[in-house]
């Protein structure tokens, strides 16, 4: 194995250029032309390709650091015919592995221009032809963007056109302002150095970019499509304006940050990078970001179409005072949950009310019993009770549907959740195998379980295995609640307030405690007359609790 040193190649007029993003890391296996890093001056950014295939054996630069031209960049372990076979491990200063210097790369110059006439902005103006600055290269380059159009009013740097080889990006800006006339370029055209882009009637010719010749043939169309696409071109003067990627398929106008490979992967995967946050230096977009952010696309609810917007972020403190207040991470955990849950699942609400008056009365026998036991007995273990008879009766309820959509996973046990609200955040502890517990045993645990979450000393385990969920409320108050399901379960039961209400029985109206409660159903799961036969089925059983022993 040889080693290859590889150093930055010629850059022109330009010295200490900024390495804003590494591309390999040691380690990486590179193919020749692979991009290695890349460099950015205040004027332009450029992809180093690699010259050879190889590993990386070493990195020479970090990231911040400036650069010059054969500035010593990383080091390449390459295959025996890469090289005549250098020693290994040689001194930096002694360079027993061969020097390579890197593909010059293409960047981006200011446009030529060739005018006529003066300078000002009249109807009688001028009008001059702005053409394609020395690409360094004489091959061809792709136009990817066309950002302007005839009519077009225009300032000095405005960009003009996107090129693209299938290495490096830039755009072209204009060296004067004024109002387009004609474009005489087109998307797709490959053009050259020194191509006409555009007639320009000028309002004004930048400083320093010297009036030239106006050129009269404005048929000069830079479309030619038969050569391939061009290898990065060889020569670098130093660039003017920064290599700048647009939207690949929907333009969207603003300019947006991004290297050649990015580009050409946003393109592969139809990602409009203007959507894309960059994360690189100054925000330059890479390729990481253009992966989130189709992981994030696959991962969002579908919209039928409809963007939904991102709610803005306003400085309230203009309408008085404010205070930030950081949440916990159950909060943060919490709300992400509960987002994706109440996106994903399409949610059924079924209202019902329950008869308790007997169980009101049980329970108040068992009063003196319950503080015999040191314990409190609250309608939660009845409905806990009650809500693993009605799974049992109607098993569709204690299911999880398999992500491919192609199964459920019917469950044969009744593990249930219940909602504990802890200054912290909310919680839901597991109550295992409530079919199999008494309503003592179901209180005691119950009670264990909620000084245990409000303590935060549950364990993972005790959070986990729920086939269902309650959310009792009935402590505070309210009339009913949609409580948002705790998928992968699918269904879940929000507890109102016991109230005594007239109900109108034998002919005359009795005052009864009526317990509301709501079903709330995953749609894909469980269709509406399961739903409706499942809460009549739970309010027959609090209403009669002679039932549960059966
Ligand atoms: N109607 C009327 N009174 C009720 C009731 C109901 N549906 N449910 C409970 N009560 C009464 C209890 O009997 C108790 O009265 P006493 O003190 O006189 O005995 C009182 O309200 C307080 O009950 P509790 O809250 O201590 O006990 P619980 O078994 O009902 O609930 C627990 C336990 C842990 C679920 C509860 O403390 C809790 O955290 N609830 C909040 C759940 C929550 O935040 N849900 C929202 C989740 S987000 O959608």
């Amino acid at each position: 194995m040889a080693t290859e040193k590889i150093t930055v190649p010629d850059l022109g007029d330009a010295s200490e250029v900024e390495v804003i993003e590494l591309l390999v890391a040691v380690g990486d296996k590179v193919e020749e032309n692979d991009s290695l890093l890349v460099l950015e001056s205040d004027k332009a950014a450029m992809e180093i390709p690699a010259p050879m295939a190889g590993v990386v054996k070493s990195i020479e630069v970090n990231l911040g650091d400036q650069v010059s031209s054969g500035s010593p960049m990383l080091t390449l372990e390459v295959g025996d015919s890469a090289s005549p076979a250098p020693a290994e491990d040689a001194p930096a200063e002694e360079p027993a592995t061969e020097t390579r210097e890197a593909p010059k790369q293409e960047v981006s110059e200011a446009p030529s221009e060739t005018a006529a006439g003066n300078q000002s902005a009249s109807d009688n103006a001028p009008v001059i032809t702005i053409s394609v600055p020395d690409l360094g290269t004489e091959d061809e380059v792709e136009i990817i963007e066309v950002h302007v159009a005839a009519g077009d009013k225009i300032d000095v740097d405005d960009p003009l056109i996107t090129l693209e080889s299938d290495k490096a990006a830039m755009e072209v800006p204009s060296t004067s302002a004024g109002t387009v006339v004609e474009v005489l370029i087109a998307v797709g055209g490959k053009v050259k150095t020194g191509a006409d882009i555009l007639k320009l009637k000028t309002s004004s010719v930048a400083v320093g970019q010297p009036a030239a010749e106006q050129k009269q043939d404005a048929n000069a169309q830079a479309a030619a499509t038969e050569k391939p696409a061009p290898t990065p071109a060889a020569k670098a003067p130093l660039p003017a304006e920064p290599v700048a990627a647009a939207a690949p398929s929907a333009p969207t106008g603003g300019k947006v940050y991004a290297g050649p490979a990015v580009r050409k992967l946003a393109r592969e995967l139809g990602v409009d990078l203007a959507q894309v946050k960059g994360s690189g230096a100054r925000s330059r977009i890479i390729k990481e970001d253009v992966h989130e952010y189709v992981k994030s696309r696959i991962n969002a609810p579908a919209t039928g179409g409809l963007q939904v917007s991102a709610l803005p972020d306003i400085d309230f403190s203009q309408f008085g005072e404010i205070e930030q207040v950081p949440r916990s991470k159950l909060q943060k955990v919490t709300a992400a949950n509960m987002q994706r849950n109440w996106s994903s699942v399409p949610h059924v609400a079924q209202f019902n009310e329950a008869d308790v008056t007997d169980l009101e009365d049980f329970r108040a026998e068992l009063k003196a019993e319950a503080d015999k036991r040191g314990t409190k007995l609250t309608p939660l273990p009845f409905l806990l009770k009650a809500v693993a008879k009605a799974l049992a009766e109607y098993p569709q309820f204690n299911v999880s549907l398999h992500s491919s959509g192609e199964y459920v996973i019917q469950k044969k046990y009744y593990h249930i959740g219940m909602a504990v609200a802890t200054p912290a955040g909310l919680v839901v502890p597991v109550i295992r195998d409530v079919d199999k517990k008494s309503v003592w045993d179901l209180s005691t645990e119950i009670i264990e379980l909620s000084n245990k979450a409000r303590d935060r000393k549950l364990s993972l385990e005790e959070m986990q295995g729920a086939c269902f969920t309650i959310s009792s409320l009935g402590a505070l108050g309210g009339t009913g609640f949609i409580p948002i399901i705790n998928a992968p379960e699918v269904a879940i039961l929000g507890v109102s307030k016991t109230e005594i209400k007239p109900v109108f029985i034998d002919g005359e109206f009795q005052p009864r405690k009526i317990l509301p409660f709501t079903l709330c159903y995953d749609h894909k799961a469980v269709n509406g007359l399961d739903g409706g036969m499942f809460a009549d089925y739970l309010a027959r059983l609090l209403s009669d609790i002679r039932q549960l022993i059966l």
